[in-house]
């Protein structure tokens, strides 16, 4: 690869008119890019997560592959596939749709190289765009088709290979359960760059993965994807080993605290820990220990509104100066619950040194 500030002329030079698709003015395939290489923007701690709606600033960003430099350039979004109408829309036609918002946790799965590693990067944003359905059915699916496959127009080397484009699936079933959104807006605001721009897909419910950023197309299949990003990343066997692996789509109960944080513990004075529940399906009940998991006890939790995370709380009054490993753990109603053991939803713990009150 050459350097940054020649790539954009080597390519210019090299292949002026070359479109992946019809009609004018669409994105040369493959755009200059504004960064190369996997890169990863995190600062937001869980003790900083105190907002419902996380601001875009702080919000993790996550790129495999570069940043296309996409600022200038007019885009075009194909629908096709199995479809009786494929589509080629403008970002125009797109922002002419009827438009919606979802307000959803979004949560990186971690490294697929080290899918069991926590790593907290984590946050609640209002995606607005529209719906898949809505383009789904001006497109008209066909008999047979099972899976939806998006593309981004980044590319570039990740673990030592070569991707010429980011590419997801997702079962048709969840690509028309009405809360998936092809996303022109978060928090109310274009789209960074970073963020996706100019155009995004945004499944809530499922690992951040999915949603495949610098969205160009959508394809319509009967099949899953064959691409890196879908067989050989972000697929996993369970957590004993056996089995056939599955895609990384559903999040997995997971829950973190906020509060309170070392130092601000008093012996004698009431304090509220509190964090964020979230899961693909509701979380219907968040345990607290405040004895490094010896006994655990039901705290208070947010009914679910959309897809977002869940505030829960629970009142403790230290009686004792000393250590205390607080933690916290959230279950579905279908059951599933989160591990102590080296996952990427391991229960989430602090300790906090009780003090005597000043
Ligand atoms: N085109 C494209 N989309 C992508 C990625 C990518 O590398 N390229 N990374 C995915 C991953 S792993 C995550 S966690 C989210 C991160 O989105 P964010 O940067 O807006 O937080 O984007 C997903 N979509
Ligand atoms: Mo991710």
């Amino acid at each position: 690869m050459s350097e940054p500030d020649t790539d954009r002329t080597r390519r210019a030079d090299s292949m002026p008119a070359v479109s992946r698709h019809a009609g004018d003015g669409s994105v040369p395939r493959p755009p200059a890019l504004l960064r190369k290489g996997f890169g990863l923007v995190h600062r937001l701690r869980p003790e900083r997560m105190t907002s419902l709606i996380t601001p875009e600033a702080d919000l993790f960003s996550v790129w495999h592959l570069g940043v296309p430099d996409v600022s200038t350039a007019s885009w075009t979004l194909t629908v096709g596939g199995m479809v009786t109408h494929a589509l080629t829309l403008s970002l125009d036609d797109v922002a002419t749709l009827p438009q919606t918002e979802i307000t959803s946790v979004h949560e990186c799965a971690g490294s697929p190289l080290a899918p069991t590693v926590p790593q907290r990067r984590v946050g609640n944003v209002r995606w607005g765009g529209v719906r898949l359905t809505e383009l789904l059915s001006l497109a008209g699916i066909e008999k047979g088709a099972r899976y939806v496959i998006s593309t981004g127009v980044d590319h570039g080397v990740y673990d030592g290979a070569h991707h010429d484009r980011y590419e997801k699936d997702l079962p048709l079933a969840k690509a028309l359960d009405g809360s998936v959104l092809v996303a022109l807006t978060v928090n109310g605001e274009p789209l960074p760059v970073r963020r996706g721009g100019p155009l995004r897909l945004v499944v809530p419910g499922y690992y951040g993965t999915n949603s495949t950023k610098w969205l160009d197309s959508l394809t319509v299949s009967d099949r899953r994807s064959g691409g890196a990003f879908t067989t050989k990343y972000y697929m996993e066997r369970p957590e004993n080993g056996m089995g056939a692996p599955s895609p990384v789509w559903e999040l997995a109960p997971n829950s973190c605290l906020v509060a309170p944080v070392d130092g601000a513990v008093h012996v004698g004075e009431a304090v509220e820990i509190w964090g964020w529940a979230w899961a693909a399906e509701p979380v219907t009940s968040v345990e607290v220990t405040t004895d490094g998991g010896r006994n655990w006890n039901p705290a208070r939790v947010t009914p679910r509104s959309q897809h977002e995370w869940q505030r829960f709380t629970f009142p403790w009054t230290p009686a004792t100066v000393g250590e205390f490993i607080l933690a916290c753990r959230a279950t579905t109603a279908s059951g599933a619950t989160q591990p102590a053991t080296p996952r990427r939803n391991r229960i989430h713990q602090r300790i906090v040194f009780v003090d005597q009150p000043a």
